[in-house]
């Protein structure tokens, strides 16, 4: 059963198909799968898939923004369970979000800010494409903690470093710590841009951020 609805999460995402993604995820909610397995487990494997198949050529663009457009509504049915599962009400920083410029992928990010806003943090969300000026203000406007910036692409990863060496120009470093994630990110890549931390999926990110929050706060005693 566990393993069929799987399956058809998977499925829904390869045929880019919203129905059947929507339909797939409400069954999840019906019969208690946790909905973080449900997307980890199930759609994302979808869309991994897919990428794989862009890659090799036996899928094209539209069947990329097919599965996209199925994975959103997915997460449209999940997301609100997954913020009312962990909700907690003590706020523990704040965090500002966003896709770097030059690149539009949003639903790890979007992941990401859920997950983080679901766990006690404030999150500001920029949404995608986002310049690094614009990081730079709503980090000074919301008085950021963290900044936290996705890349996808091995084209606009470059991005992020523009953000962190944006921000030590605005003189909002080290007080703002900036994290950083996205498929071709690497801890490595992280370390070379002077990033404060990364993590590969969403619920590292919650775990990374509770721990630069921790650290900020045992150094202000
Ligand atoms: Co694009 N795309 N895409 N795409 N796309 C990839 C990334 C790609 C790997 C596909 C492939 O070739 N196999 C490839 C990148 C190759 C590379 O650079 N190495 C690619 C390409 C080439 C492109 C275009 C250039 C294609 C073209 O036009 N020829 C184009 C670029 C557009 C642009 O941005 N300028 C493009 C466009 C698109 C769509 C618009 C069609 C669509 C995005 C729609 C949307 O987001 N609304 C799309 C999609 C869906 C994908 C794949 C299939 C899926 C991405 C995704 O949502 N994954 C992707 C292939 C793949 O990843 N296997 C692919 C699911 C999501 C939950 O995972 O985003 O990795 P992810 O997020 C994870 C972690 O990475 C991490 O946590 C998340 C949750 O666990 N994480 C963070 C993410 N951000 C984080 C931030 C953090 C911490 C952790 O801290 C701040």
């Amino acid at each position: 059963m566990h393993e069929d609805l799987l399956a058809a999460m998977r499925q829904s995402i390869a045929d880019g198909d919203q129905d059947a993604a929507k339909a797939a995820a409400q069954q999840a909610i019906d019969t208690g799968m946790d909905p973080l397995v449900a997307i980890d487990e199930g759609f994302v494997p979808g869309l991994s898939y897919v990428g794989a198949c862009f890659t090799s050529g036996e899928m094209y663009l539209p069947d990329m923004m097919l599965a996209a457009r199925a994975m959103k509504s997915a997460m449209a049915v999940l997301e609100p369970v997954l913020a009312e599962n962990s909700a907690t009400r003590r706020v523990r920083g704040r965090v500002v979000i966003g896709t770097v410029k030059g690149d539009i992928h949003e639903i790890g990010k979007n992941l990401v800010a859920t997950m983080l806003s679901a766990s006690g943090f404030e999150v500001v969300d920029l949404g995608v494409d986002v310049a690094p000026e614009r990081f730079v203000a709503a980090a000074r406007e919301h008085a950021a903690d963290i900044v936290g910036v996705s890349a996808l692409l091995t084209t606009t990863m470059t991005g992020q470093r523009t953000v962190v060496e944006s921000l030590a120009a605005a003189g909002l470093r080290p007080d703002v710590k900036v994290i950083v994630g996205g498929a071709p990110v690497t801890k490595a890549w992280a370390a070379e841009i002077g990033a404060d931390g990364y993590s590969e999926d969403a619920v590292g990110a919650v775990a990374l951020a509770s721990k630069i929050m921790e650290a900020a706060g045992a150094a202000q005693g």
